[in-house]
């Protein structure tokens, strides 16, 4: 047998003796890859005589030709088997119900949440939060509350004892501390809204011990009562999905505000449902106001130089109002059915542009 010969032979047996794929790769690479056996051979053609060359040179791609067409058939067997083993693994039971639908259901309130951000974060305003445990300054001191003053009893506060000694803390009764810190901690310019669950001990039929609000607080230069007009109307307008909406500002008293206003809205009621924007009656529908130079001066910012609005508004209220919910005690009965029937998928996030609903 001729070298040729016993090349090609060895080479072949190798390539039907490979079990897999790996192993046929180190075959190939052995006699047909840059430094492999065939392909060593190949270079010495050039070294012959031209004579020798014609008879060598095509004896030698044939036997690179057939070496690699055994490669290429052994792949396709070994990738074949590999197939065959991995169905006979994988199947599908037809017979088997289909999965079942998803059950959780993101609560209305946490709906209108994610909403009332993407509304706001629209118009520049940042997320902030804080804690629920607050203490007596960051809840009233700060707001303009005066000590002993009568707006402190008309919150309903929960106090608790504070492990660390000292003054009691309370449950925050408005998500207002929230801005404080953020006064405290950034400079202006500051457009936030600050979600939250607060807490107040009135339990009725339209009032629970914990309930939800959003805040929104605005400190840049030169603000007046004309920016937070605009932006709430603007608001109401984006969260109730409708193109008009009339407004009036009512004088009201806040300690934290002044001036402040009352957003009463135009609304229609159809059976049983409202329609908010234009109609026969007027619907309170938010609190707001110039932020009190006192409580710019408690967080360290120049009322003179820095003026701003804020505003809030109770989430389970403008809740039942847009989704028609009736009654506010289902809210916190954690009842699957409610949950099924008023509740939102919690993968579809509420965006201006996409949809809020
Ligand atoms: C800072 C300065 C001012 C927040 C405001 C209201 C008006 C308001 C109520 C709405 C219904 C509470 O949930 S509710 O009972 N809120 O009317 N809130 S202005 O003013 C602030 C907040 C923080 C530093």
């Amino acid at each position: 047998m001729s070298e040729l010969e016993s090349i090609e032979s060895e080479a072949l047996g190798a390539v039907q003796a490979a079990a897999d794929l790996a192993a046929l790769d180190a075959v190939r690479v052995a006699e047909l890859g840059k430094k492999g056996r065939i392909s060593a051979f190949m270079k010495t053609l050039g070294k012959m005589t031209p004579e020798e060359r014609q008879v060598a040179g095509p004896l030698l791609n044939a036997l690179k030709t057939r070496v690699a067409d055994a490669v290429a058939a052994r792949k396709t067997v070994l990738e074949d088997a590999a197939l065959d083993a991995q169905l006979a693994t994988e199947y599908e039971d037809l017979t088997l119900p289909p999965p079942p639908e998803p059950v959780g259901a993101l609560h209305p309130v946490m709906q209108v949440f994610e909403e009332m951000a993407a509304i706001f974060g629209t118009m520049g305003f940042a997320v902030a939060e804080g804690p629920d445990i607050e203490d007596d300054w960051h809840n009233f001191t700060a707001l303009n509350f005066p000590e002993g003053h009568p707006a402190r009893e008309t919150h309903d506060t929960f106090f608790m004892n504070n492990p660390e000694g000292g003054a009691p803390k309370v449950l925050r009764t408005h998500t207002s501390p929230v801005q404080i810190r953020t006064m405290m901690e950034q400079k202006p310019p500051i457009r936030i809204i600050a979600p939250g669950r607060v807490y107040r001990n009135d339990w009725d039929a339209t009032h629970t011990p914990m309930f939800h609000q959003v805040e929104g607080l605005v400190i840049e230069k030169g603000i007046h009562m004309g920016h937070l007009k605009g932006c709430l109307i603007d608001f109401v307008k984006a969260f109730f999905e409708v193109d008009t909406v009339e407004a009036r500002f009512r004088p009201h008293f806040f300690p934290f505000t002044e001036p402040s206003a009352e957003m009463d809205v135009k609304y229609t009621k159809k059976g049983d449902s409202i329609q908010i924007g234009q109609g026969d009656s007027w619907m309170e529908i938010l609190g707001s106001g110039m932020v009190h130079p006192n409580v710019l001066r408690n967080c360290g910012i120049d009322p003179d130089e820095y003026q701003g609005f804020a505003f809030g508004m109770g989430v389970d209220r403008l809740a039942m109002l847009k989704y028609g919910m009736p009654d506010l005690r289902p809210y916190f009965e954690a009842d699957p059915e409610w949950t099924r029937h008023y509740g939102f998928a919690p993968w579809l996030t509420p965006t201006v542009s996409g949809g809020l609903s």
